[in-house]
């Protein structure tokens, strides 16, 4: 069965609560119900989960990389600065896709790096939640 990890980094537990007009008013338990009724018509076995703390992403990552999971993250503003979850994407070895709600690249220029988008197979940003 094929496996995957979706994993959301700092402050993305506020969705819905704050900054509606940016991130939109899906709070995040509910992207993850409907990530989970993707997962189960597509027969993917699906780890869910956030943390405000790099270490617990890494570990998360790392996880994924011995099971042979995929890995779908938005890394929140450690996108930006963290050469950590680079690391730990890249060594892994899990294939991993990055994700924003946002379109970072019409926001300001500080968004517009990500650390951890070249050791990803792709980025998809500014579809909403
Ligand atoms: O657009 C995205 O998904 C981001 O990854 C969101 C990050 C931001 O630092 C990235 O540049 C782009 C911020 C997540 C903060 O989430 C909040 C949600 C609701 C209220 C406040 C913050």
């Amino acid at each position: 069965m094929t496996a995957v990890y979706v994993l959301n980094g700092p402050n993305l537990n506020l969705l819905g609560r704050r900054e509606p007009t940016v991130y939109g008013s899906a709070t995040l338990d509910e992207i993850e119900r409907r990530v989970r009724e993707r997962a189960s018509e597509a027969a993917v076995e699906l780890t869910f989960g956030q943390s405000n703390h790099e270490g617990e992403l890494v570990g998360w990552i790392q996880e994924a990389g011995l099971q042979g999971a995929g890995v779908v993250i938005n890394a929140g503003a450690y996108t930006h600065t963290s050469l950590a979850l680079r690391d730990a994407i890249g060594g892994s070895g899990a294939v991993t896709v990055e994700v924003h709600i946002s379109n970072v690249y019409a926001r300001e220029a500080f968004r517009h790096k990500s650390m951890i988008a070249p050791v990803c197979a792709g980025v998809i940003c500014g579809s909403g939640p």
